[in-house]
């Protein structure tokens, strides 16, 4: 049987990280191997990337266009060196952000044309599509609220995050792009209020995950 590949998708400080560790530890304690990833980043070259895209002094002038072949170039690696041999090892892969943070970020965020966007992302990815989206949805004022309590505890030299730069209407275009991309594909990605209490969502992402896993064959632990 096909081990599943899982994206987590959703605004800034949605709760993605805390979910994929706790996924990621309930399935390596039922005997299954598992590979965590990010993106930006998760492999040398891709975190040299996600340098250059979020806290390179150098990035003031980045224009979307760059942006988008950055997103694009760290992805392109990390399917070919990483997410492709682990599917095929047997490992289920979580993946923090995919190619749907391009279409809302860059596509809805930075009003890149959305076809052109299509393009650069099917030269990244091919055929390595995931099985099952997680959007996390939470407010504006959520979001916002825990990226800056996170802003404080951040050593200096990552202070800085370009990203989280841009205005408010850019989030807010950036959250219509994450509904659209909902909207248009309802059995991939299954999105979930993420404000609750951390064990109830836990519970409900396991509940989605299950049925992608009950028939693989585990280790033992
Ligand atoms: N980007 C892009 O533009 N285009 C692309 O193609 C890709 C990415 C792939 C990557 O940021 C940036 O790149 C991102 C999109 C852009 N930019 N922005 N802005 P990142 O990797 O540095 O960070 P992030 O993906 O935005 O995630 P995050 O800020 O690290 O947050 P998170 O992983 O979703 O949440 P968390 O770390 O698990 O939780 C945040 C805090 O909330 C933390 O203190 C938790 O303890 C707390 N938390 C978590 N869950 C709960 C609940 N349920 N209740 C209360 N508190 C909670």
């Amino acid at each position: 049987m096909k081990v599943p590949f899982i994206t987590f998708e959703g605004t800034e400080g949605s709760g993605k990280t805390t979910q994929i560790s706790l996924l990621a530890d309930r399935l390596r304690s039922m005997g299954h191997r598992v590979r965590t990833l990010r993106e930006p980043g998760g492999t040398p070259i891709g975190e040299e990337i996600r340098h250059t895209l979020k806290h390179s002094p150098a990035n003031h002038a980045m224009t979307a266009e760059a942006e988008l072949l950055l997103m694009n170039a760290s992805r392109a690696q990390l399917v070919r060196e990483v997410i492709r041999p682990a599917l095929a090892a047997g490992e289920i892969v979580l993946c923090d952000r995919y190619y749907d943070s391009t279409t809302a970020y860059q596509g809805y965020g930075r009003e890149l044309d959305l076809q052109m966007v299509r393009n650069i992302v099917d030269v990244a990815v091919g055929e390595t599509r995931p099985d099952l989206t997680l959007l996390f949805v939470v407010s504006q004022g959520v979001s916002e609220a825990r990226r800056l309590a996170r802003q404080p505890t951040l050593p200096l030299p990552f202070k800085r995050d370009r990203i989280e730069e841009a205005g408010q209407s850019f989030f807010v275009r950036v959250a219509k792009g994450y509904q659209a991309i909902a909207a248009a594909e309802p059995q991939r990605v299954r999105q979930f209020d993420a404000t609750g209490d951390v064990a109830k969502i836990q519970a409900a992402i396991w509940d989605l995950v299950q049925p992608l896993v009950k028939r693989l064959k585990t280790q033992a632990v």
